[in-house]
């Protein structure tokens, strides 16, 4: 049978193809996806389950003309075969290659760059806005997730889309998944109507009803009352009726006809916002991500080499356990990301300490706020990128409290395939500036167990931050200490020049040292470990002996802990300082030891940017070395 795929260069190509055509299509699509995506990584499993959607989205809809907005975004491979870029799929999260999510510069088919979730809906409401104001008419139709919709922003687009009247399309995509179950009493809501078989007995009575009418408005009409009936009987409330919406569903997700049915007559309706329900299942058509949706949601492939240790999510993972046996003050907080940030391993054991609260970062921290307002030692273990969306709760509702609120930051610096709207550069300038707050980050996982120690014992607001990726290998002491808070390591003493490294930093740092040493240069290395409060007296006493620094560190230089070192030695000693670290730009995808490398941020490029900084150090002679 002749490749159809082969023949869908544009959206346009799709619209004549026959009905057979199509459900050949989105086999042909699953294939190429499951193949590519096992070899690159990506987000498998939510992309399978919007195949037919994404078809009949680009049918009945004129992109670009019409916009479509994927909320988060990790869901739209299939989105992106159909709209001229199939050639490169096969790049796809490669560095240089296409992104992992829609993003404006890379088609003018994605109409809206997403990354992070929830932003659906206002992004599309602004769009709508836009288009009304020009007096122009195209369609506006955002896609999300019934995990995205968890998140309050979702809300807030929904409250001010029906206030406003406005028209635009949310697509709810409704699998019943996050990354985990979906959690919170909407989803609780919505899955209790789906999954309850006189909602279908009764559809199918109405449908067989309807079929009798030609399609139309006033079929159209009558068919909603009679559904809405049925829904009235099984869903205490109209939710989205509520909030101003005419609300379509539920519509079988991996129908085309069916969504197309519901699709275009959303489009036809004029009054105002319409929320199409949809039901999909997350993974469809390859059966290992169908039955396992929560590994396959998003996976490494098969280019992704690690170095077997346990990664620094499972460390943290597990010493928490430890933690939390002996101490029943503890308690944990995930925003959806059970697994990633394995507090899963905990939860298993302490079903009743772990909450994860939906893709709700914010709440998230006012939440664990609340809780340690009243005794208990909270541990919000959340992405770095995703705490971008809570500077005001750390700031307003833990710090301002004094509260001590633990944050174990993982995938801070640079974090590879996922590209600019997920590397974790930022952290340490965003949280910097707040009081109260202290800030460290553990050279390897040994550290790591301490620093997690030492944040309980605190009794302040603590921030740990750490990479994503495997640990180091080295080995973990079986006893767990405080460390002195504020106080950092001299690793490497040196005379001619201090490197001064905090995280991830501090190892290449060594590294570094050890290949000036091999050119004579006698470099002296700190584990700052530190970043609020910093490590004053040694910091002071070293940079003022060797006269020349240089800060380490994978967060971008504005603000950021070079910026901090920057600002003690100017005011008491003259050090001639360079700073390394990511420079003012969002960090592309690609992966994460060439991405360092590229910025200069691994053993060799740390030596180079020194000798080509203190080009002074080149003229003092190697060591003899003796036989
Ligand atoms: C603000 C934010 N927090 C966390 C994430 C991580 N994340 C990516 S996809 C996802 C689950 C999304 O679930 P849903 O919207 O239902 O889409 P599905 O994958 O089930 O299709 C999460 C938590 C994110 N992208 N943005």
């Amino acid at each position: 049978m002749a490749n159809v795929l082969d023949r869908v260069n544009s959206p346009a190509d799709l619209k004549v193809l026959t009905p057979s055509e199509l459900t050949q299509l989105a086999d042909e699509i699953r294939t190429e996806m499951v193949n590519t995506v096992t070899k690159t990584g990506g987000h498998l499993a939510s992309s399978l389950g919007t195949v037919e959607l994404a078809i009949a989205l680009h049918r009945v809809f004129d992109s670009p003309r019409d916009k479509t907005i994927w909320d988060v975004g990790h869901q739209c491979y299939a989105h992106k075969m159909l709209t001229g870029r199939r050639e490169r799929f096969e790049t796809l999260r490669q560095h240089r290659g296409l992104s992992g999510f829609p993003d404006t510069a890379e088609s003018p088919h994605d109409a809206f760059s997403t990354g992070h979730a929830s932003t659906s809906v206002s992004a599309a409401l602004g769009i709508a806005m836009a288009r009304d104001l020009a007096g122009d008419d195209y369609h506006v139709a955002a896609i999300i997730g019934d995990g995205a919709l968890t998140g309050g922003m979702a809300l807030e687009g929904l409250n001010q889309a029906g206030h406003l009247g406005a028209k635009i399309i949310v697509i709810l995509n409704d699998n019943a998944m996050a990354i985990s179950p979906s959690v919170g009493a909407v989803s609780r809501t919505l899955h209790r109507l789906t999954l309850d078989p006189r909602y279908y007995r009764a559809k199918e009575g109405a449908g067989r009803v309807i079929k009798r009418f030609p399609w139309g408005g006033a079929a159209w009409g009558s068919m909603n009352r009679l559904k809405s009936g049925i829904k009235e009987m099984l869903i205490p409330t109209q939710l989205w009726e509520t909030l101003g919406f005419k609300y379509v569903g539920p519509v079988d997700g991996h129908n085309i006809a069916d969504i197309e049915d519901a699709l275009s007559r959303a489009r036809a309706y004029s009054p105002g916002p319409v929320f199409i329900h949809i039901v999909t299942t997350k993974g469809k058509g390859y059966e290992p991500a169908e039955d396992d949706c929560i590994k396959f949601h998003g996976i490494s492939g098969k280019y992704h080499i690690g170095n077997g240790n346990l990664s620094y999510s499972e460390v943290f993972g597990r010493t928490l356990l430890r933690l939390f046996r002996e101490d029943e003050r503890l308690v944990a907080i995930t925003a959806a990301m059970m697994e990633g940030t394995c507090l899963n391993i905990v939860a298993e054991e302490f079903p009743g300490r772990v909450f994860d609260v939906g893709i709700c970062e914010q709440h998230a921290v006012t939440f664990a706020a609340g809780l340690a307002s009243q005794g208990y030692i909270p541990i919000t273990a959340v992405y770095s990128t995703f705490l971008q969306r809570a500077f005001d709760q750390v700031l307003h509702d833990v710090c301002m409290q004094n509260l001590p609120v633990i944050f174990a930051i993982d995938r801070a610096g640079i974090v590879g395939e996922d590209g600019k709207t997920h590397q974790g550069t930022f952290d340490l300038s965003y949280l910097g500036c707040i009081p109260n707050l202290v800030i460290c980050a553990p050279r390897d996982e040994n550290e790591m167990g301490h620093l997690l120690y030492t944040a309980v014992k605190a009794g302040c607001p603590m921030a740990i931050r750490y990479p994503r990726g495997d640990s180091l290998g080295v080995p973990r002491d079986e006893h767990l200490e405080e460390l002195p808070i504020g106080k950092g390591e001299l690793l490497i003493p040196g005379d001619d020049l201090a490197i001064i490294a905090i995280g991830s930093a501090v190892i290449p740092s060594v590294e570094a040292a050890r290949i000036l040493r091999e050119k004579g240069i006698d470099c002296a290395v700190v584990d700052a470990r530190f970043a609020k409060p910093l490590d004053a007296d040694l910091i002071l006493e070293v940079a003022s002996r060797t006269k020349r620094a240089v800060t380490v560190e994978e967060n971008v230089l504005a603000g950021g802990f070079g910026s901090a070192v920057l600002s003690l030695l100017s005011h008491n000693v003259e050090v001639n300082l360079l700073r390394l670290g990511i420079p003012d730009e969002f960090v592309e995808h690609g992966p994460q030891e060439l991405l360092r490398a590229n910025y200069g941020l691994d053993a060799k490029g740390i030596a180079h940017r020194i000798l080509s900084s203190f080009p002074e150090l080149s003229h003092i002679s190697p060591p003899v070395r003796t036989k």
